[in-house]
C-alpha cells in the first residue's frame, strides 16, 4: 500500500499523468468524478440557453454555425462521460444525479438568453471564460481528462471566435443592435466572472486539486487572467463592462475589478437561479423521450451478442 501511494505521489511530483489502470487515493478518484461529471453535465446543460435560438436565428450561415456549436457541446458532454466511466463512475447514474438535482452543473447555464445578441456574449464571455479555465486542464493530472479537454479547448476556441465575430458584426450594425449587444454584456458579464467558482478563501476544494495538480490555478488567479484579457477586447468591440470599479492597477500589473456578489453564485449554485427548474425539467423530459432509444439500443446489443455467441457452435456443427 505504501508502495502504491509512493508511485501516486512520484508520478504527481514529476508531472505525470495518472491512468485509469493507477491505483489512486480514494479521495482522488472521488474529486476527478465530481470535476468531470459536473463539468459533463455543464455541457449538455449548457445546449439550451444557446439551443433555444438555433430556429430563429437570423439567416442560414448564423444557424449553421449554431448548429454546429450545440452539436460540440454535446461532443464534449459525451467524451467527458467516458473520461468519468474510466474511474468507475456509471453514466447512467451521474444522469439520474444531475435530473434529479443531486449533482451540480455550471452556474452560468441559468440565466435566460432575451436575444440573439446573447448567443454571440456567450461565444465571447462564456466560451472566454471556459477557455481561461480549461486550457490548464489540458496539464491535469488525470491522462483521460487531460486529454479529453485538448479536443475540447481547441472546439471552444472556435466557439468564442465565432461569439466574438457576431458581436463585431453586430456592433457594426444599427442602433439598436449595438443596444443589444450592449444589453447582453451588461446581464452576463458578472455570471461570467462566478463562473470561475468561490473566491480562494470560500473554495473548499483547491488546495487539495491544486496538490493533486489537477487544478493548476486557483479560481480567483483565473478569474483575474480573464478580466485581464477580456477588458481589450470589450475596447475594440466598443462595449462598456458594466463595473464602474473596473480598471488598470500599473503596480499588480492587472486590472482591479468591483466586488462579485457571491450571495448570487450561492443561490444559483443551490437551485434558484433565474432557469435552474427550467433547464433540468427539460432534461429530464429529454431523458424521458430517449428512453425507447436506449431501450432499442440494448436489445439490440443483447442480439448482436446472442448471435456472435451462436455463430463459432454453428460454423463448428
Ligand atoms: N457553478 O471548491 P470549489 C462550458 C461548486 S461548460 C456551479 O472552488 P472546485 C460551456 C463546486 O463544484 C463550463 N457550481 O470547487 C458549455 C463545488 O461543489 P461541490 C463548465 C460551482 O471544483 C456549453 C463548490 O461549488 N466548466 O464551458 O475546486 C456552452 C465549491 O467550489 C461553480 C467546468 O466544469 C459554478 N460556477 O472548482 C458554452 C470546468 N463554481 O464541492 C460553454 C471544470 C464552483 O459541492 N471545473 N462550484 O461538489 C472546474 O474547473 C472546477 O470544478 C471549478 C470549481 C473551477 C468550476
Amino acid at each position: 500500500m505504501a508502495d502504491l501511494e509512493g508511485h501516486f505521489d512520484r508520478t504527481i511530483a514529476r508531472d505525470q499523468r495518472i491512468e485509469p489502470r493507477d491505483w489512486m487515493p480514494d479521495g482522488y478518484r472521488a474529486t476527478m468524478v465530481r470535476q468531470i461529471a459536473q463539468h459533463a453535465h455543464s455541457e449538455i446543460i449548457g445546449m439550451q440557453p444557446e439551443g433555444e435560438w438555433i430556429t430563429r436565428a437570423p439567416s442560414l450561415r448564423r444557424k449553421a454555425i449554431l448548429l454546429a456549436k450545440v452539436q460540440d457541446e454535446a461532443g464534449h458532454g459525451l467524451y467527458l462521460y467516458s473520461a468519468a466511466e474510466t474511474l468507475g463512475a456509471d453514466r447512467a447514474e451521474l444522469t439520474d444525479k444531475l435530473i434529479e438535482g443531486r449533482q451540480k452543473y455550471s452556474s452560468i447555464f441559468n440565466y435566460p438568453t432575451l436575444g440573439y445578441a446573447d448567443v454571440g456574449v456567450i461565444g465571447w464571455l462564456v466560451d472566454g471564460a471556459a477557455i481561461c479555465n480549461q486550457v490548464p486542464l489540458c496539464r491535469s493530472s488525470y491522462g483521460p481528462y487531460a486529454r479529453a479537454m485538448i479536443r475540447i479547448c481547441k472546439e471552444e476556441s472556435f466557439h468564442q471566435r465565432q461569439g466574438y465575430e457576431l458581436l463585431l458584426t453586430m456592433m457594426k450594425g444599427t442602433a439598436d443592435q449595438r443596444a443589444m449587444v450592449q444589453d447582453a454584456v451588461d446581464r452576463w458579464w458578472w455570471p461570467s466572472l462566478m463562473m470561475f467558482g468561490p473566491p480562494d478563501d470560500a473554495s473548499p476544494n483547491t488546495a487539495r486539486s491544486m496538490a493533486w495538480k489537477i487544478k493548476r490555478h486557483t479560481n480567483d488567479e483565473l478569474r483575474q487572467r480573464f478580466v485581464d484579457m477580456t477588458v481589450p477586447q470589450a475596447a475594440v468591440l466598443g462595449v462598456t463592462l458594466p463595473d464602474p470599479e473596473l480598471r488598470w492597477n500599473p503596480e499588480r500589473g492587472h486590472h482591479d475589478f468591483g466586488a462579485i456578489d457571491w450571495s448570487e453564485l450561492q443561490r444559483v449554485i443551490s437551485g434558484d437561479g433565474p432557469c435552474n427548474a427550467e433547464r433540468l425539467a427539460r432534461r429530464r423530459a429529454a431523458h424521458e423521450d430517449g428512453a425507447w432509444v436506449r431501450e432499442a439500443a440494448a436489445a439490440h446489443a443483447r442480439k448482436a451478442a446472442a448471435r456472435a455467441a451462436r455463430e463459432p457452435q454453428e460454423v463448428a456443427g
